[in-house]
């Protein structure tokens, strides 16, 4: 048994109701195919397949007071954060399997709940290309998938601001962005204007990946819950095609794994979102094979003992 992790809950959430393109409802069966839970297993980690949540079907209208597919945003993010918060209230480490990004504002809602019934302090590290901080105003789609980090903190529509009674969830403090190289217009403002911390790409150009962790975990102690939202598209697209809103310029295997192992040397991961996986736009499965190598070296899988 792996004494460092928790049991782990696998909870699928097969549905696109955020997204731009369809396809991401099959993201929790591509990642069970390209063998999650048997990588987990193996890394001695105590892992149990909770099954397909389940929800509204994707009805592909345009968007309404710029959300698409409100209501059925709110049913499937209800459906998340209660099967998340059942899970870290048994003592378990979820693993969100998206579905599309949206899907981060019900699971991230729990764990701001849990964290603060049982007072610990919570680092929120969102590994993706985007912000993910639209608002019905700014956003160029009514994707709801572009304003999960918006939601969280606050500002958005209150069906999804107070998903879990409180509001707002998270204050920008509580997260750290890394990847991130496309910020729509006004989202740009947005994401100034509330103090985001945000590590781009130029950035991590500049001081290279391990400082930029460094940096992104700092002040991560004994007390710190650690929730990682990990939308694929954070990958470079010439290593994970499939995704549906690829922007060049991502990190690369290297940098990514070297992500995954300083995330794990905290030995603080309590919680895990992975969404955008969309296996039409993808090759032979591929991106989900990766997805699931990385997740392993976020289980502590190394090269070298470095105990
Ligand atoms: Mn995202």
């Amino acid at each position: 048994m792996n004494r460092r992790y928790p049991p782990v809950s696998l909870i699928g959430a097969p549905t696109d109701i955020g997204a731009g393109d369809r396809g991401a409802l099959l993201g929790p069966d591509a990642l069970r195919i390209a063998g999650l839970g048997a990588a987990l297993a193996a890394r001695g980690v105590d892992v149990a397949d909770r099954g397909n949540l389940t929800g509204p079907r994707n009805p592909w209208q345009p968007p309404i007071d710029g959300y698409r597919h409100l209501p059925e945003v709110v049913a499937w993010n209800r459906a998340v954060m209660e099967a998340v918060g059942a899970e870290l209230r048994e003592g378990r480490l979820p693993i969100l399997l998206g579905g599309d990004h949206c899907l981060g504002i019900g699971s991230i809602t729990a764990v701001a709940r849990h964290c603060r019934d049982t007072g610990k302090r919570l680092r929120v590290l969102w590994l993706d290309a985007h912000a993910d901080f639209n608002t019905h105003d700014v956003t160029p789609s009514g994707n709801i998938h572009g304003m999960p980090v918006a939601c969280l903190c606050g500002i958005g529509p209150d069906a999804l601001t107070h998903l879990g009674g409180d509001a707002p969830a998270l204050s920008p403090a509580q997260v750290r962005q890394v990847g991130i190289r496309s910020v729509d217009e006004g989202e740009k403002r947005l994401v100034k204007e509330h103090g985001l911390d945000v590590y781009d790409m130029r950035y991590i150009d500049e001081v290279g990946m391990k400082r930029t962790m460094e940096e992104a975990l700092a002040g991560v102690d004994a007390d710190t819950h650690l929730h990682v939202s990990f939308d694929v598209d954070f990958l470079d697209p010439s290593i994970a095609p499939g995704v549906g809103t690829t922007v060049p310029g991502g990190p690369n295997y290297r940098e990514a794994q070297l992500v995954m192992e300083m995330i794990a040397d905290s030995g603080r991961l309590g919680s895990l979102d992975i969404v955008e996986l969309n296996p039409t736009l993808d090759t032979r499965n591929r991106t989900a094979l990766l997805a699931v190598d990385l997740v392993e070296s976020l289980f502590g899988k190394s090269t070298l003992m470095r105990d």
